[in-house]
């Protein structure tokens, strides 16, 4: 097994040789099956458990990351450490608590997929853009299904609008438009994360770029242009030309984890705008001198921008209050343990 092919390339080499890896062989995590996870080395494909998670750090896994794996001949397979990430595409789990998921892990394009049947949906696709320029990958839109389209034309024409500056692709796995032009991402030790809700037709894409079945896909209820899920894990696939591409369930939601860069990019106007009201603690409602007030009236921003705006910073403040949250309680428990310790010297018992 050549890693190379899966990706290995110098910036994960450099930083192996920071790490203590002794006796160890760097593995990639190509697919996630909650236990366990497969792994591929110079040694082949392991199946190894997944290691105890160690709080917060790097040692959540995800699919695409390399790990340090140390194989103890007639014992067991062990994960000892992640390598840092080149790219992250992450989103806010699901739940009560605040916490990162990481849905693809070292990938270099992430193609924003979404169909051009009842699925399509600006907003979403708006979300999707800021996690991906977040992430650190290149995005790509790729827009699905344009057989069963008639006004292909005026839904690219909306994307564009919305996400200048970004390759956009209408693609079909039936009548093979797009398919080659988007071949061009699958590069040998190159990965291309496919994100998008269930049923646009990832796995289906997967396997008409690889000529072959290598994975299942659904079959889908027409009435609703829902399908079911059959992706049930994340996976990496090599493919048959070269170049990896990892495949996702679909997300019902996105919810927004990171926003520095994202939100810059896809709204940097907005942002320059707000920074032009004449008072600092301006609402945007009836105060004199609001700058946004006016753009929205000579039709400078579009009042779908200006309400996406509104609804993804309040996404955002709410998201770091919860962060903040977070970490207050974790020093509430720093402070508690330290009290303690101080309690113990002072009665003589340390
Ligand atoms: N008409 C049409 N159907 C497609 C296309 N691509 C996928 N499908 C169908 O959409 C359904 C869902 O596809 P699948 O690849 O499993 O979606 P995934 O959940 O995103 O992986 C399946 O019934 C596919 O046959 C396409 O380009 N055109
Ligand atoms: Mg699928
Ligand atoms: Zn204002």
């Amino acid at each position: 097994m050549n890693i190379n092919e899966y990706g290995w390339n110098e910036f994960f080499l450099n930083e192996w040789n920071k790490k203590n890896a002794v006796g160890m062989l760097p593995g990639r995590i190509v697919a996630d099956f909650g236990q366990q996870l497969r792994v591929v080395t110079e040694a082949g494909e392991l199946l190894v458990n997944r290691p105890v998670q160690k709080g917060d750090s790097l040692m959540q896994l995800a699919v695409g990351d390399w790990a340090g794996v140390e194989v103890i001949p007639g014992a067991d397979i062990f994960i000892r450490f992640v390598l840092p990430r080149k790219t992250k595409f992450s989103r806010a789990a699901a739940g009560i608590e605040v916490k990162e998921q990481v849905v693809a892990a070292n990938a270099d394009t992430v193609f924003l997929i979404q169909s051009l049947n009842k699925d399509f949906n600006m907003k979403r696709l708006e979300r999707y853009m800021i996690a991906a320029w977040d992430s650190g990958a290149v995005p790509v839109i790729v827009l699905t299904k344009a057989d069963c389209c008639e006004d292909v034309a005026d839904k690219l024409s909306m994307v564009y609008g919305t996400a200048p500056g970004v390759e956009v692709y209408a693609i079909s796995s039936v009548t093979r438009q797009g398919i080659d032009e988007i071949r061009k991402y699958l590069q040998p030790g190159r990965t291309v994360a496919l994100l998008g809700s269930s049923g646009v037709g990832k796995s289906t894409l997967v396997n008409t770029l690889a000529g072959e079945e290598l994975l299942k896909t659904q079959s889908i209820r027409e009435d609703d242009s829902r399908g079911r899920h059959t992706t049930t894990h994340r996976e990496l696939v090599l493919m048959p030309g070269g170049g990896m591409i990892l495949d996702t369930p679909g997300m019902r939601t996105l919810s927004i984890w990171e926003s520095e860069t994202g939100m810059d990019i896809m709204f940097g106007d907005v942002e320059e705008l707000v920074k032009h009201c004449r008072f600092h603690d301006c609402k945007h409602q009836n105060e004199p001198g609001c700058a946004v007030r006016a753009a929205l009236e000579s039709g400078k921003l579009e009042q779908k921008r200006w309400d996406s705006w509104l609804k993804l910073q309040k996404e955002i403040a709410h998201l770091e209050a919860k962060k903040e949250g977070k970490l207050r309680q974790q020093e509430k428990q720093w402070g508690r343990q330290i009290s303690k310790f101080q309690k113990e010297i002072y009665k003589g018992r340390v």
